[in-house]
């Protein structure tokens, strides 16, 4: 039989990487789309990189863009996918409020593309698609847990063009009987999650801190609260959406949340660090309590934590906790990561990449130490 093809967009993001990883491990034969970027953009997939000039690859990446329709339409012409996932967004909550437009652009009508172009194309009964959606489409809380029936309040641009991409996909799947399905994604993560995201960028900062490489943490909303999964588990997720018999939407989640700030906790803790609390809102601080581990010498009393409003947003998602009941009666998934073990497998990549930072600074070369 011959190998299925997949079109990945968006294959350099956190998703991308872990969802080639596992198609290739299928026997699928794999295309991306990267944008060009005057450095290299292909970090988190260069170790499924193949020499261009060798004949039979199983993993081809496209020069293209979100907002380019000639582009993808002439791809997928010449890739002709048996699957399109459609991973590719300007994905920054609080930056969409910074270029609104673009998020639009990208998030939103870059969906419309990507199913126009199967369309225009004839492909619709061939090829099956797979849009990213998210939590943010809840915005403002409704109802908790959130389900594939809670009304969608969107509050922010990012979360309104989303909700233009699954209403585009569901009205083509309508109109046009084209196997195209949204996964209602909550916040996932792991070690390759992009550094400004909450959670990467605590567990580099608390590895940081602990190396002596950094002072303070400066975070806007503690009180958020998130439902966090790990990717690994989310992208074997996106591959059995477009294995069904029939085209569905998704809620994909672990069930439970928590808050920013016992996140932060929790990642201290990791290492043994114990944190107090002091403050509320714009005016609240962490120090050490306890340190237990001797690797590591934060004398008890160091401020390690600051709040800094900059990072408040004009309109926040205060609550997030997800229902995958139908994910899990009707295809049998369910999350096998909890948060201690994200938050471990997180901490313990960043204290290694980290510890390579400190020996680059012992070294007298720079290394970069602030993240928006
Ligand atoms: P990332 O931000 O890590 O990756 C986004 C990808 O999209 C990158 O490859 C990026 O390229 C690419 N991209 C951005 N803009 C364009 C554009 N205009 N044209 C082409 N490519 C573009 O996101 P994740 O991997 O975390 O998320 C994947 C998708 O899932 C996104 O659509 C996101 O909105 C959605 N989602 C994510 C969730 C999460 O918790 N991670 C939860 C729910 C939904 P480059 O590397 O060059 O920047
Ligand atoms: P989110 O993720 O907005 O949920 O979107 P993010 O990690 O950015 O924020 C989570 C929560 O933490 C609060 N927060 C901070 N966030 C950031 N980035 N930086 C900070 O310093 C900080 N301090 C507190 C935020 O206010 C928020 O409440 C992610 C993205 O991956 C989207 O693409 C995806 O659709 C959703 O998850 C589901």
């Amino acid at each position: 039989m011959k190998d299925k093809v997949a079109f990945i967009t968006g294959v350099t993001g956190q998703d991308g990487a872990y969802l080639s990883e596992l198609l290739l491990k299928k026997g699928y034969v794999v295309h991306g789309l990267k944008r060009r970027s005057s450095l290299l953009n292909t970090d988190r997939v260069d170790h499924l990189y193949q020499d261009p000039h060798i004949q039979h690859r199983n993993f081809i990446l496209h020069y293209g863009d979100m907002t380019d329709s000639t582009n993808l339409i002439r791809l997928i012409q010449s890739i002709q996918p048996d699957e399109i996932y459609n991973l590719a967004a300007m994905s920054h909550v609080q930056v969409s409020f910074e270029v609104p437009e673009y998020t639009a652009n990208a998030d939103g009508i870059g969906t419309l593309r990507i199913l126009d172009a199967v369309r225009l194309l004839g492909m619709e009964k061939k090829t099956r698609i797979y849009q990213a959606s998210t939590s943010e489409l809840y915005g403002k809380v409704q109802e908790v847990p959130q389900s594939e029936t809670t009304p969608f309040y969107p509050r922010s641009p990012y979360a309104v063009a989303k909700m233009y991409a699954y209403w585009i996909t569901v009205n083509y799947r309508e109109a046009y009987g084209m196997f195209a399905c949204n996964g209602i994604l909550f916040n996932h993560e792991s070690p390759i999650r992009g550094e400004t995201f909450v959670t990467r960028k605590i567990t580099r900062a608390v590895s940081r801190i602990a190396l002596g490489l950094q002072d303070i943490l400066y975070l806007g909303n503690l009180d958020a609260q998130r439902d966090w999964g790990h990717a690994k588990d989310y992208v074997k997720m996106m591959w059995m959406i477009l294995q069904t018999d029939e085209p569905e939407d998704w809620v994909i989640a672990t069930g439970k949340t928590t808050a920013v700030r016992d996140f932060v906790r929790m990642a201290f803790a990791e290492i043994d660090i114990e944190l107090e609390f002091k403050g509320k809102g714009e005016t609240e601080k962490a120090f050490v309590k306890e340190c237990r581990n001797p690797e590591y010498q934060l004398p008890i009393g160091k401020q390690v934590l600051q709040v800094d409003p900059k990072y408040f947003r004009p309109t926040e998602v205060d609550l997030l906790i997800g229902d995958p009941t139908k994910a899990k009666t009707k295809l049998g998934w369910e999350a096998t990561y909890d948060l201690p073990m994200l938050i471990k497998e997180m901490m313990e990549s960043d204290l290694k990449l980290m510890k390579k930072d400190q020996y680059l600074k012992k070294g007298g070369f720079t290394t970069l130490n602030y993240y928006e």
